[in-house]
């Protein structure tokens, strides 16, 4: 869509069609292989201005990574408010106009590896969101978990350092399964909610376009005449919230490294565009100490269940870039980029992110101008007296650049009534410069237990595994039994299990440092009932029961899903009795982690062939040992026989998200798909006992 963002990045594109080779400085070379020299074999020159600028611009290309955030996917689109309904409470415009549609710029990333890293390691996703909107750029540079592990900015550098590669070995790469990190685990404990999120699978994300967002601290909004109520802004994912597993994470940073990135590349290339509900939680002022906890802790959370979400509009991503580098790289967000009707709170996180976030810009894109790269433009005027710096791209003309000023005409010209111009909300503060952590900041125990409480049992389960996992991987012993020791004093159950698993004596257990839970934060129950986007593998060769496959293959495409045929080799496979079908990838090239679920057709020669080769017979089993959605017809059940997975024959059989029927080509039954379509929309069947089964 042409929005008032593109049309402007529109000036910026550039297209490479039929265009001849011409230097920066304008110049046409008819040479750009060979450098020039004295000689058939001599020295090259200096004088070859062609070598030197390629060669200088190549030398140049390269600017500072993000000392977090290094790596992400970004994508542009737009978001519309659903009614007038925030009216009552802020000012600005994009939140309330609903014939007002903004522009966005969307980028997701993990935290703690270089931009090189896999993506599927276990980590927080960054979810920031540039808003172009008409009273200018808003940033909204949240997270996908609602609580961070540090209450005050000062302790950023530590915590960063602490779970970044150890610096004397640059070991390991985006993880944070080793000392370090833990050390400072079981010295911080203000770290523990956010750390159990992060044991949590919320730290494996499925796909970008299955998290949820938050936005973490106590915003304000503001209204035009000065009112203040805070808020906690949240984005639900319309494809509802989805995980991996921990041994398919480690699988795909091998097979696919870009795993995330590709998703939501792919998936906006094919029309199917993500989408979020953007929803609020707001606190009237007057109830600002209503709470055990401190609004302005973001290490806390506000129970759903206590302050619910109110959806207040939608999120759609519908453009990729058209270069990384320029837009995704050079995207510079900032958590002060807010505008009239949003304001901040004091929350000492946020307000340390008030200042870094420039800062760092600064050293990234190389001095005060990256406001003007294309990517950070807002789409209102700008206009100030701020001039010159490295990369000035404007040629601002007359003689003032200071105000007031009479030579200029008093411009730009100042002044203006709220919200039409940003005035800060006009909080009081009155209090002695002290360098102490505020008392009601002081409860580090109790949210990490609220969030333990509130899991479902395989939640738990893959809590303590990934708790298992990475103090496992920690050297220090003693730093294994402190972080143990915190854990005893969220929940006797959860330190318990980790102290097993780690072969540690059990620490001090008390009673658990809440026992209140909230539902909604678990992933599980809350299916969505689409497939849409699903990957499902189809395992094809010669002599497939094509007319079968290519009636489920057209259904399941029907509800949105993408299958793909998988064979021994490339091209086609020749079907049983009619036309050949085509083969979207050679089988030896994926990995059932790739997957969402796994179709096998029916014949006898296909299913032979298949069935012989141990690593398709690795692929079935895989899938079912991570209890992903698994349908065969006909003769197709003989395959995950040989996967070592046991069905019963029937019509139509469904046993813990393995469907299937005896039945093949026009008769099979038309429940079928619907069965199947239903277990891959549970994303897994978590009732599988898959202990027989080895992959
Ligand atoms: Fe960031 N963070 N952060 N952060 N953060 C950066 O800014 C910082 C925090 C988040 O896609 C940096 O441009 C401090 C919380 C995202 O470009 C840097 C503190 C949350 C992104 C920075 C925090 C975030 C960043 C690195 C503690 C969730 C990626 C490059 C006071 C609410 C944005 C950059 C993108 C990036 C500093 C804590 C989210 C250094 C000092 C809490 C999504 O400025």
């Amino acid at each position: 869509m042409a929005d008032e963002k593109q049309r402007a990045l529109d000036g910026a594109r550039v297209d490479p069609d039929g265009s001849r080779l011409i230097t920066q400085q304008g110049v046409r070379v008819d040479h750009t292989d060979d450098s020039l020299a004295a000689g058939d074999r001599g020295p090259t020159l200096l004088e070859d201005f062609h070598f030197r600028e390629k060669v200088t611009h190549f030398d140049h290309e390269r600017i500072p990574e993000r000392v977090v955030h290094a790596r992400g996917a970004g994508a542009y689109g737009h978001f519309t408010p659903y009614d007038d309904r925030l009216a009552r409470y802020t000012a600005a415009e994009f939140l309330t106009d609903p014939s007002v549609t903004t522009p966005v710029f969307v980028r997701f990333s993990t935290v703690a590896g270089s931009r090189g890293s896999a993506d599927t390691v276990r980590d927080v996703r960054g979810f920031a969101t540039k808003f172009y909107t008409r009273q200018g750029n808003y940033d909204l540079v949240g997270n996908n978990f609602p609580v961070f592990f540090i209450q005050d900015g000062i302790k950023f550098p530590d915590f960063v350092h602490a779970v970044k590669p150890e610096p004397h070995n640059e070991i390991p790469q985006a993880q944070s399964a080793h000392d370090t990190f833990w050390d400072f685990v079981a010295l911080q404990p203000e770290t523990l909610h956010a750390v159990m999120w992060l044991m949590s699978d919320r730290a494996i994300p499925r796909s970008y376009r299955m998290m949820q967002g938050f936005g973490v601290h106590t915003f304000r909004l503001v209204t035009a005449d000065g009112r203040g109520t805070f808020v906690k802004f949240h984005w639900k994912p319309a494809l509802g919230t989805h995980s991996l597993v921990w041994e398919e994470c480690q699988r795909i940073a091998g097979y696919d490294p870009d795993f995330n990135r590709r998703d939501l590349w792919e998936a906006i290339e094919s029309g199917a565009f993500p989408e979020w509900e953007l929803g609020v939680q707001l606190v009237e002022e007057t109830d600002e100490f209503a709470f055990d906890f401190d609004l302005l802790d973001p290490t806390k959370i506000i129970p759903e269940e206590r302050v619910p979400v109110l959806p207040v509009g939608r999120l759609v991503l519908d453009r990729n870039p058209d270069n990384f580098f320029a837009e995704t790289e050079q995207v510079a967000f900032h958590t002060a980029n807010i505008v009239p009707g949003i304001d901040f709170t004091n929350d000492p996180l946020l307000q340390a992110r008030n200042f870094s976030y420039l800062d760092t810009q600064l050293i990234r894109l190389g001095g005060p101008n990256f406001a003007q790269i294309p990517v950070n433009r807002p789409v209102t005027e700008v206009s100030t007296n701020q001039r010159d710096g490295y990369g000035q791209q404007r040629v601002h003309r007359g003689r003032t650049s200071y105000t007031p000023n009479t030579l200029g005409g008093g411009c730009p010209v100042v002044g203006g009534d709220f919200p039409e111009v940003f005035r800060h909300y006009q909080e009081k503060v009155d209090g002695s410069k002290i360098r102490k952590r505020s008392a009601s900041f002081a409860d580090h125990h109790g949210q990490a237990a609220l969030f333990w409480n509130s899991m479902s049992e395989v939640e738990r389960t893959h809590i303590v595994a990934a708790f298992r996992f990475e103090l496992g991987k920690v050297e220090t012993v003693e730093i294994r039994a402190a972080v143990v020791a915190q854990l005893g004093r969220v929940h006797a159950d959860l330190a318990a299990a980790v102290a097993e698993g780690l072969g540690l004596p059990l620490p001090d257990l008390g009673e658990p440092a809440s026992t209140q839970s909230s539902p909604a934060l678990s992933q599980l129950g809350q299916p969505t009932g689409t497939i849409a986007t699903r990957k499902i593998a189809v395992l094809v060769a010669d002599g497939v029961d094509g007319e079968g496959t290519e009636k489920i293959l057209t259904a399941l495409r029907e509800r949105g899903a993408t299958p793909e045929t998988l064979a021994p080799r490339g091209g086609a496979v020749r079907t049983a009795h009619g036309p050949d079908l085509p083969v979207d990838r050679v089988v030896s090239t994926m990995a059932s982690v790739l997957y969402d679920a796994v179709l096998v057709p029916c014949g006898p020669d296909s299913v032979e062939t298949l069935a012989a080769d141990g690593s398709v017979r690795h692929f079935v089993a895989e899938a079912f040992r991570h209890r992903k959605a698994i349908a065969a017809f006909g003769t197709g059940t003989e395959l995950l026989a040989a996967a070592g997975i046991a069905v019963d024959d029937g019509d139509l059989v469904v046993e813990a998200g393995v469907v299937t029927t005896t039945k093949a080509r026009d008769e099979i039954p038309d429940g079928f798909v619907d069965v199947f379509a239903q277990e891959i929309a549970k994303h897994r069947a978590w009732n599988r006992d898959t202990r027989e089964v080895t992959a």
